[in-house]
């Protein structure tokens, strides 16, 4: 076997509420990320109470694709892209996200978005909750710790089947579900799952209710997706960031283990429709008593995911230490610094070969078909005075990337489906808030401070990515 199979689906990634922008324009409510103030590296987010005067909110505006849509996917085309990953803002279908009925201008946006798409033989991928559920649901029924979330999303669900089953094959539900998994920062428990806590809450098991109810949530809309229309292919959407251990003693090797299974057991309830053994006996060791009914428990069975979707920026590496004799992971105290790669400018460590790695570890643990939805490298970029970006070192990440996927696919024989790198035109960083932190192949003029014309114009990365999509990954 050589190359990549036929039918592969190249293209790029990017989430609604990091590109719209539009954000109250045909009938759209305020999302959780229209809540959040730009940050930097070392400087969170703010996650103000709702939107205040004088706050400097980046995905309000982002880089206006909401009027421009049109001539950024003919640049997409021009790239030759075969496929296109992007979000639908649940708060433009429905507003406050607990309504009986949608909202239709919103529909209308995504029809014409997917139009335009399939006009160049683009094929929409798309995820039905990226970061932006509607913040009426956190302050009404406080996010995910409410079961009632499990009914207003497969709504939204079924509704997005039904009109765009014949414009949209593929689709993920909950966009790396497993970020929450860090429950001690602020960030992940709110852009996952609406989660703000109370300060001396314990935040551990409120994490897994909220996850619970989503996996519930995610099953049901798999489950309504087959009865809609039975050609629709459903995937799960992980963050992996294999956890490496320091050094080969057995400990560090027992601390790492247990690392991968905090992180990704998530993957394993939507694959295989059921929690693993080790995450139940942790949940009794701890304590925690959750509320998982029978229906649940069938619901989950009845859902499992057609392909893995996941997203690969970097490895983490951990270890164990002498106070921690139960190998507890807890991802704001347990990683260290990997000295055998680099970093970028925001502290992402930087592993192609952990690349192949993940491939290879999903693919032996779960033997579904598998889809690199996001890999990229956030970097300054400089535009030179006559508009070029020699943006090198985003075509030096990416093809050292691809080179490993090429290697799981060929020596390993991995299925795998196809590659979007994150951010294929420049957005507002979910992370940071930043837009100086950039992505794409598409240069967009703005800064963090919002200023700029919102221009675009090809980098040097774009007429190298347009020759791996030609080649099929051959040109690298
Ligand atoms: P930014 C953390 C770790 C790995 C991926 O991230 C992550 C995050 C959250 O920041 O998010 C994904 O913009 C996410 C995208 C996001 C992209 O990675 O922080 O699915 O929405 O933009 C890159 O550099």
């Amino acid at each position: 076997m050589s190359g990549f199979k036929a039918g592969f689906l190249w293209g790029g990634a990017v989430a609604a509420h990091q590109l719209e922008g539009g954000w109250q324009e045909g009938g759209k409510g305020v999302s959780v990320a229209d809540v959040m103030t730009a940050g930097a590296h070392g400087v969170p987010r703010e996650i103000t109470a709702g939107v205040l005067p004088g706050k400097n909110y980046p995905n309000h505006e982002a880089i206006d694709f909401y009027h421009r849509y049109k001539d950024d996917i003919k640049l997409f085309a021009e790239l030759g892209f075969k496929c296109f990953r992007t979000s639908i803002a649940w708060t433009r279908i429905f507003p406050n996200g607990d309504e009986q009925t949608p909202n239709e201008a919103g529909l209308q946006f995504y029809d014409d978005l997917f139009d335009e798409c399939l006009k160049y033989g683009i094929e929409p991928v798309v995820t039905l909750s990226h970061f932006e559920m509607p913040y009426h649901l956190v302050t009404e029924y406080g996010g995910w710790r409410n079961r009632k979330l499990i009914d207003f999303f497969v709504r939204f669900a079924k509704v997005a089947f039904e009109r765009y089953q014949h414009k949209v094959k593929y689709w993920m539900t909950f966009n790396e579900i497993n970020n929450q998994a860090n429950f001690h920062e602020d960030f992940a428990p709110f852009t996952n799952s609406g989660l703000k806590y109370q300060p001396n809450e314990d935040r551990e098991p409120v994490m897994y209710q909220a996850a619970h109810y989503e996996l519930v949530a995610s099953a049901l809309a798999v489950k309504a997706a087959r009865e809609i229309n039975p050609s629709l292919q459903i995937g799960c959407m992980i963050a992996m960031c294999p956890v490496y251990p320091l050094t080969c003693a057995p400990d560090d090797m027992m601390m790492a283990m247990n690392a991968m299974h905090r992180r990704y057991w998530f993957t394993d309830v939507h694959v295989r429709g059921k929690y693993p053994q080790h995450l139940l006996n942790y949940f009794a060791r701890r304590g925690f008593e959750l509320d998982i009914t029978d229906a649940d428990r069938a619901a989950l069975a009845q859902g499992c995911v057609d392909y893995i979707g996941f997203s690969y920026y970097m490895s983490f590496a951990t270890k164990a230490t002498a106070d921690n004799p139960r190998f507890d992971y807890d991802e704001t105290q347990s990683l260290v610094s990997n000295p055998y790669v680099q970093k970028s400018d925001w502290g992402w460590q930087i592993d192609p070969v952990g690349l192949r790695y993940s491939l290879n570890w999903f693919w032996d643990h779960y033997q579904l078909p598998l889809f690199i939805v996001e890999n990229g490298f956030g970097a300054i970029d400089v535009q030179e005075s006559d508009g070029s970006v020699n943006d090198q070192y985003r075509i030096d990440y990416l093809a050292a990337h691809i080179r490993e996927m090429k290697k799981a696919v060929e020596e390993d024989g991995v299925d795998l489906m196809g590659y979007t790198p994150w951010g294929c035109i420049d957005l507002v960083s979910a992370g940071t808030g930043e837009m100086k932190k950039r992505y794409g192949f598409i240069y967009v003029d703005k800064d963090n401070d919002g200023k700029g014309t919102l221009a675009r114009s090809k980098k040097k990365s774009f007429g190298w990515y347009q020759q791996v999509i030609a080649s099929n990954g051959e040109n690298l």
